[in-house]
């Protein structure tokens, strides 16, 4: 990773720093990346057959069982280097703004404070407020305790409406950075990967670690090839080194 002149300085004097992460930064932790997680197991489906709302009314047993695997899978691991390095650099700055659209809640499981979950948390559930086809079996579905209602994961599918002012903040925190990081995404999934293009509209950098080219690279202020777990650190350290 070269940090040029320009990069030295723009990391030296950054003082209020928003870091969008997509599925890229757990995946050295072992949690599958969103597109991974339709492999193995689940490739004979792709995310609209398992991540929107019609896809649990027609079958949500099927459902509930990508998602039981997936919530298994991010209960079972650890945060990385990259989750860790954000958390060491919000100590050194005014503030470090985390907007993730991962679910697995391992940000705050390295000790990230206030993350904005563009698309919710997979180890939250809430109440499914959709009818179930008339031929769903809901005998073995979760349920509220309290009153019954059957259960879903608290995760935003497609086609859904991100949660009630996550957007809002993050559009907030975007408007009042002066640098902005996109780790580990593919840059695809709107609303989230307008955030980028929002900061460079108010010609506020944008550095971007992933670990393949994205929509986002060709207008990147810099853009890094490589792992989230190597590049994010040697950033921080770079910023550190004043
Ligand atoms: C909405 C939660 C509005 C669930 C997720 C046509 C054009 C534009 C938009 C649309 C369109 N058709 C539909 C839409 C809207 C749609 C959308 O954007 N679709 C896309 C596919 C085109 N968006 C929505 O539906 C959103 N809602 O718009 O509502 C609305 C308006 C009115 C009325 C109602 C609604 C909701 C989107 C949220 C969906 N939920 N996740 C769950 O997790 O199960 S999306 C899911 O995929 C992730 O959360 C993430 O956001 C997204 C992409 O995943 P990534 O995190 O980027 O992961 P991915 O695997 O794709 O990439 C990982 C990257 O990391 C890769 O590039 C890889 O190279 C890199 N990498 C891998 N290893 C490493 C690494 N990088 C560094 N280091 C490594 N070690």
């Amino acid at each position: 990773m070269v940090i040029d002149e320009g990069l030295r300085q723009v990391l030296q004097r950054a003082n209020r720093v928003v870091v969008l992460t997509g599925a890229g930064i757990s995946a050295e932790s072992g949690v599958p990346t969103f597109r991974e997680a339709q492999d193995g197991l689940w490739d004979q489906y792709d995310p609209e057959d398992v991540a929107t709302p019609e896809a649990f009314q027609r079958n949500p047993r099927r459902v509930w069982a990508w998602y039981a695997h997936r919530r298994q899978l991010a209960q079972e691991v650890e945060p990385n280097a990259g989750h860790w390095a954000l958390v060491e650099w919000s100590r050194a700055l005014s503030w470090l703004q985390v907007v993730t659209q991962n679910v697995d809640g391992l940000h705050q499981r390295a000790g990230s404070e206030h993350v904005i979950e563009l698309h919710g948390n997979i180890h939250r559930d809430r109440v499914f407020d959709g009818p179930l086809a008339a031929e769903v079996d809901d005998a073995e579905l979760p349920r509220c305790p309290e009153t019954g209602a059957v259960l879903r994961p608290d995760v935003v599918w497609f086609g859904e409406q991100l949660p009630e002012g996550a957007m809002e903040q993050a559009v907030a925190a975007v408007r009042s950075a002066d640098l902005m990081l996109s780790v580990g995404t593919s840059a695809v999934v709107q609303p989230a990967a307008s955030l980028p293009l929002e900061a460079l509209e108010r010609e506020i950098p944008v550095v971007e670690i992933n670990a393949e080219p994205t929509p986002l690279t060709p207008v990147a202020s810099w853009h890094f090839l490589g792992s989230a777990g190597e590049l994010v650190p040697t950033l921080v350290r770079s910023a550190a080194s004043g």
